[in-house]
């Protein structure tokens, strides 16, 4: 299969982008910078006017090792800065959180969609109050917790055993009264998953994660195998590994993908769709 094949018009879907606003001080790429209420707010207004098709407001890290954040601590972090977007723009903001007091307060304060890297696995009451809430969700593969994750990941088919997880959260979500119009997933590059023996077949494997016939959001922005794959590159340096798994995954279909750096991820999406819908009208 040639990823970028032009002749595909299937695969030239316009796809969103998704810009990553985090305001913690642990985050792996960018954290601390925009911890502050009015760097964040500022950091909101740029990734808008830099073409974001939706915010995802992220109080706290997951990386491993990351300190654990209360929800009291997380919705201070999250609540003021979801009211200030919402106050001034339409943008659709999700929240990235694992906890549901979290995501029903900024669900409150203006969010529609709640993004859980646990894929509502977290807490007991995630799947009802996500129900409850009747917001968009993305159910997200990890394997493991975020602390230990990266320790010894272990798949014998890591596509197929993504691809069963997610599916079964779906219909786990749906079982508990979500809606299926409101499910997004997610294979969650880079939780529990080798940096190149799993996070690169997953890639290449794209399409059967987009064949369970629901949206797929992808995440690839700066994570630690591009690094891998660039001589140790740190996470300041991987603008042009990030822009590379997002084509890979316009290329496989997704819906949307999530981004810290949306200006250029935007231009690159054009680029790559003009070419796609030139190739099947020529
Ligand atoms: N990646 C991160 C956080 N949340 N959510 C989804 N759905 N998919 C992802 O791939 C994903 C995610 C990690 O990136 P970042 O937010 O930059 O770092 P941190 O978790 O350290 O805040």
């Amino acid at each position: 299969m040639t990823a970028f094949a032009a002749s595909q018009p299937v695969r030239a879907m316009p796809v969103k982008v998704m810009g990553v606003l985090n305001v913690t001080p642990d985050s792996f790429s960018d954290g601390g910078r925009f911890a502050a209420p009015e760097a964040a707010l500022a950091q909101a207004r740029r990734l808008i006017a830099e073409g974001a098709d939706i915010l995802d407001v992220g109080g706290e890290s997951t990386r491993p090792g990351a300190e654990p954040v209360d929800a009291a601590a997380e919705i201070d972090r999250v609540v003021p800065l979801i009211r200030a977007i919402r106050a001034e723009s339409a943008v659709p903001i999700s929240v990235d959180t694992m906890k549901p007091a979290v995501a029903r307060a900024a669900a409150a304060a203006g969010a529609t969609i709640w993004n859980d890297v646990t894929a509502l696995r977290q807490a007991p009451d995630s799947l009802a109050v996500a129900a409850e809430l009747g917001c968009e969700v993305v159910l997200m593969h990890m394997q493991g917790e975020p602390g230990t994750m990266q320790a010894e990941p272990r798949y014998d088919d890591v596509v197929g055993e993504v691809a069963a997880f997610l599916a079964a959260r779906a219909e786990a979500a749906m079982a508990a009264g979500v809606a299926r119009d409101r499910i997004w997933l997610d294979p969650g590059v880079g939780f529990g998953k080798h940096r190149t023996r799993h996070n690169l077949p997953l890639l290449a494997g794209l399409d059967r994660i987009v064949a369970l016939g629901f949206p797929v959001l992808l995440g690839v922005s700066r994570k630690s195998f591009i690094g891998a794959l660039d001589d140790g590159a740190e996470a300041d340096r991987r603008l042009g590994g990030s822009i590379a798994g997002a084509l890979a995954g316009a290329a496989a279909g997704v819906a949307a993908v999530r981004v810290h750096d949306v200006r250029e991820t935007v231009q690159a999406l054009r680029v790559w769709r003009a070419i796609a819908q030139a190739g099947s009208l020529g």
